[in-house]
């Protein structure tokens, strides 16, 4: 019988995956996708597809298959990816949060006690700022290739009444991007408040469709506290200042969660804790980093890295993820957010980074 337009397409798509793999196979990428999607997972994955948002695998691998320098290489399209496409999820999640296995739970929220955090350079001889940030997803709503932009729409209107009933250190202004001139969109980038345009994992991800519909920045007074919404997920939440107040950050990025907390509800799950886009940011979805400089164990690249591995952390370049370091400034912070409690993630960047700087100081 003849195949209708829905099956031909089906059919097409398919085939163009097919031959994308093939080429992930043959290539020398590092990617966690290819390290994980074997021949045999992929037969086994191929034709399936979401319950209530129909994602494919394609939806899942389409940013690694395009991008073959990707070092994880797969999104979630939706909450259930995760489960419907466990197989790859599970051994991809378990290499990156260093052996959170598929038996596991992520434990419950546990901000712990804020008097076991300190400034980490209380002589500010190394460390240029402090930042500590979350990311949420709203429940109800999809992840980015199956959003429509009436979803960016919506949560852009919800989080600009939540932003509303923000008080005292928390108080600022929601600055919509479709609203922002140019220039000033340039400045809160490089200043670092502000998320980068065009990545292109996120971009082959289909996480950047009706841009800059529904994206925006809110900002407090002092630009202490930020939230970011809709870029890679729904919701991320900042707080930094300069210097290495890692408790005092800490503590404003708290009370930023929970007041925001009382006006929308999160996307939670018990396996995974809170749910986002990318697995490597799920559970805590914490990354606390320094700008710190550290010149003298910086020139030695294989320690700076041996230091980050075994304290858990990761070395990230000046204006973040997939950057490059300028003046010798390194964005450094904790690696794990899965399979330990926020303070846990916090204490472990702590040490690590406490470490690095008395490593600093032998050299
Ligand atoms: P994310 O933190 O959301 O994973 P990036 O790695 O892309 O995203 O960093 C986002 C922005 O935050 C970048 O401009 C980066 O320079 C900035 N940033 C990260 N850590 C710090 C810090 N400790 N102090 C100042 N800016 C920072
Ligand atoms: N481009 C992705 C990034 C993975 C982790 N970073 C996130 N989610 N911002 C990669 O596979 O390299």
């Amino acid at each position: 019988m003849a195949q209708g337009p829905k099956e031909c397409r089906v059919k097409c798509v398919l085939r163009a995956m097919d031959e994308a793999y093939a080429r992930l196979l043959q290539s020398d990428s590092k990617s966690l996708l290819k390290k994980y999607l074997t021949q045999e997972m992929y037969n086994e994955l191929k034709e399936k597809r979401t319950p209530t948002f129909g994602s494919t695998l394609l939806d899942c691998i389409q940013s690694g298959l395009m991008n073959l320098d990707s070092g994880i290489g797969i999104y979630a399209p939706d909450p259930e990816a995760y489960a419907v496409f466990a197989p790859l999820f599970d051994a991809i999640i378990q290499d990156y949060h260093l052996g959170f296995s598929p038996a596991q739970t992520h434990p419950p929220l546990e901000w712990g006690e804020l008097t076991a955090f300190q400034n980490l350079d209380p002589e500010n001889k190394y460390i240029i700022s402090t930042r500590v940030r979350c990311g949420r997803s709203i429940e109800g709503y999809p992840f980015n290739p199956c959003m429509t932009e009436d979803h960016y729409k919506e949560i852009e209107q919800k989080m600009t009444n939540a932003f509303q009933g923000l008080g005292g250190e928390l108080s600022g202004t929601y600055r919509p991007l479709t609203k922002m001139p140019k220039c000033e969109q340039e400045r809160l980038i490089d200043d670092h408040y502000l998320f980068k345009e065009g990545d292109r994992f996120l971009k082959a991800a289909k996480a950047c469709r009706f841009w800059p519909v529904g994206r925006g920045i809110f900002l407090n007074k002092d630009k202490t506290f930020l939230t970011w919404v809709n870029e890679e997920d729904h919701l991320r939440m900042i707080s930094m200042e300069p210097g290495g107040d890692l408790g005092n950050v800490y503590r404003r990025m708290i009370e930023g969660v929970n007041a925001i907390q009382q006006q929308v509800n999160f996307s939670r799950s018990e396996r995974f804790g809170f749910l986002t886009f990318c697995p490597t940011n799920l559970g805590t979805t914490i990354r606390a980093s320094v700008h710190i400089k550290v010149p003298k164990l910086s020139a030695d690249k294989e320690k700076m890295k041996s230091v980050a591995e075994t304290h858990h952390l990761q070395v990230r370049g000046t204006r973040g993820e997939h950057t490059e370091s300028e003046e010798g400034i390194y964005d450094i912070s904790n690696k794990r957010r899965l399979g330990l409690t926020e303070f846990q993630a916090l204490k472990e960047m702590q040490e690590g980074i406490l470490e690095i700087i008395k490593i600093e100081q032998s050299l």
